[in-house]
């Protein structure tokens, strides 16, 4: 910390946020490492020369230097800086490699927030901003610039934490972390959305999800299992929640009696996420949410996270309105119209669906034993938007044969890449559940934030495959 060097002198490699000559005496630097600025000065003396201030003065912006200088207390707070006590009086500068002039982005315009889409010219302006706001594509195109700024740096380091915090909780549950193929032989949630892959002389598909390999890890006897990996879809969703490519937060587990034993790890594991970033990411988390305005994420103040049964959320949007029979799949809409009466009727942004018609569940869901048209089946959601699928699993080879065929559309279980999977429940394999979070939309949704491509390093969308 600048602190322990007070009166000392240091050197350090850093990146130049501005430059600028106050006279020909006199230049200040922003300097910046990491979430940290810092201010620098120079002044010409009979050891500085005025060239050399002139050369401080005008290091273009996002250069990477080597300055050498003596650490002093700021005479008063310095406001543009994150380190406002202390500044750097620069004894030498050394530029490492020099930026180029313009830049295609400037940082501080990725530090602002996205333009809102549909909201006219004069709107895109911030209060007494004048540049217009940049767009997102501008700030993709250009992502490794982008990705300087603080507010971007911070919804990684975010994103990181929610993975390791994700491993610390489940591996005290006794899970195994577990690798899965993602060159697979055939489609793991049904045929439609998957990308085809020329494999040699035949024919291989990217991974939908783990789903098959996690059940079959389960057949062999790994009692609890979790993967954080990616996952491909070929959707053509032009939406500020689809990606074709993002990471699944994906785990399986045995249960003794119920599948609500493996909801209740899902919700402890998600209320533990929440918790440990409000206290590990505090600061990223507020800076990227008073940069968009955001709302602080509501918690069940009981610490009990509410499971409402479809058919209950069916009723409670059918009273404030919405035209929909009891086995209808709800809309985006209607999943954030039912996300805003949850709020308010339980005063919590996270909360868990159960018992889901199931038509709309994938084959390998086990139907509900009360009513058939029913299933052991749950969708978690924050702030009204899907997170997590899950559901308890069939675990009879001919139960679930039977659902693969009567499935809308049919599924061969004798097909190439199915028969392993299938087969693999004929030797003995115990009740289990499980589910599957996509890491980027918790992330979004934790923060905030208008688009999902905010939260991936570099977005695939069905529009972009570069860079
Ligand atoms: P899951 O696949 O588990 O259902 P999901 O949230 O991605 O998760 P999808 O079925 O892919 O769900 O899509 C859910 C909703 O997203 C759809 O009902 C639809 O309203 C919306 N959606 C999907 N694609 C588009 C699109 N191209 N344009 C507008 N809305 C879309
Ligand atoms: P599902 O298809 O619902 O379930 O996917 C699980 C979770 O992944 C996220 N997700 C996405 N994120 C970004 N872009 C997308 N295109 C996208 N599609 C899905 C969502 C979703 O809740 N095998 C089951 C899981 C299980 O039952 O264990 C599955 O894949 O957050």
């Amino acid at each position: 910390a600048v602190a322990d060097h007070v009166d000392n002198e240091i050197t350090f490699r850093c990146w130049v946020e501005n430059a600028r000559s106050q006279s020909a005496k006199l230049a200040f630097l922003n300097l910046r490492q990491n979430l940290s600025t810092i201010q620098a000065v120079i002044a010409a003396s009979d050891k500085l020369s005025k060239q050399m201030v002139k050369f401080c003065g005008t290091v273009p912006t996002e250069s990477t230097i080597v300055v050498t200088g003596l650490v002093k207390r700021a005479p008063e707070p310095i406001k543009s800086a994150s380190i406002q006590d202390y500044e750097i009086h620069i004894k030498k500068l050394f530029i490492e490699v020099k930026a180029e002039v313009p830049l295609p982005l400037q940082v501080d315009d990725a530090e602002r927030p996205l333009p809102v889409e549909t909201a006219a010219e004069e709107e895109q302006k911030e209060e007494g901003g004048e540049r217009p706001l940049v767009s997102l594509n501008t700030r993709l195109n250009n992502r490794t610039i982008d990705l300087r700024a603080k507010i971007n740096q911070s919804i990684f380091v975010v994103k990181s934490g929610v993975c390791a915090i994700f491993q610390e909780f489940l591996s005290k549950k006794g899970f195994t972390l577990v690798q899965t193929p993602k060159i697979l032989g055939a489609a793991s949630e049904g045929g439609a959305n998957v990308f085809e892959l020329k494999y040699f002389d035949r024919q291989a598909y990217l991974a939908q999800s783990p789903q098959f390999y996690k059940q079959m890890l389960i057949a062999s006897r790994f009692q609890r299992v979790m993967e954080i990996g990616p996952v491909f879809r070929a959707e053509n969703s032009n939406t500020a929640r689809h990606l074709t490519e993002f990471t699944g937060l994906d785990l399986e587990m045995e249960f003794q009696e119920h599948y609500h034993e493996v909801m209740g790890v899902l919700e402890d594991l998600m209320l533990f996420i929440f918790k440990e970033l409000n206290v590990r990411y505090k600061r990223e988390t507020d800076l990227i949410r008073s940069v968009y305005h955001v709302d602080d994420f509501k918690l069940p103040e009981s610490g009990k996270v509410p499971r409402i049964p479809f058919t209950e959320g069916i009723k409670m949007l059918r009273e404030a309105g919405e035209e929909l029979n009891d086995y209808d799949d709800l809309s985006t809409p209607q999943e954030k119209h039912l996300g805003r009466l949850v709020l308010e009727k339980y005063g919590t942004d996270f909360y868990v669906l159960d018992q889901f018609p199931l038509a709309i569940r994938p084959a390998y869901t086990m139907p509900s034993p009360h009513d058939p048209k029913l299933s052991n089946s749950y969708d978690f959601f924050m702030r009204g938007q899907e997170i997590c699928s899950g559901a308890q699993r069939i675990h009879d080879s001919e139960l679930l044969s039977k659902q693969m065929r009567q499935h809308d559309p049919p599924i061969d279980p004798n097909g190439a890449g199915t028969k392993d999977y299938v087969d693999c429940f004929r030797y003995g394999c115990p009740p289990h559940a499980g589910g599957g979070f996509g890491l980027e939309r918790i992330v979004q949704f934790w923060l905030g934030l208008p688009n999902i491509r905010m939260c991936s390093l570099f977005p695939r969308d069905p529009q972009r495959v570069v860079p």
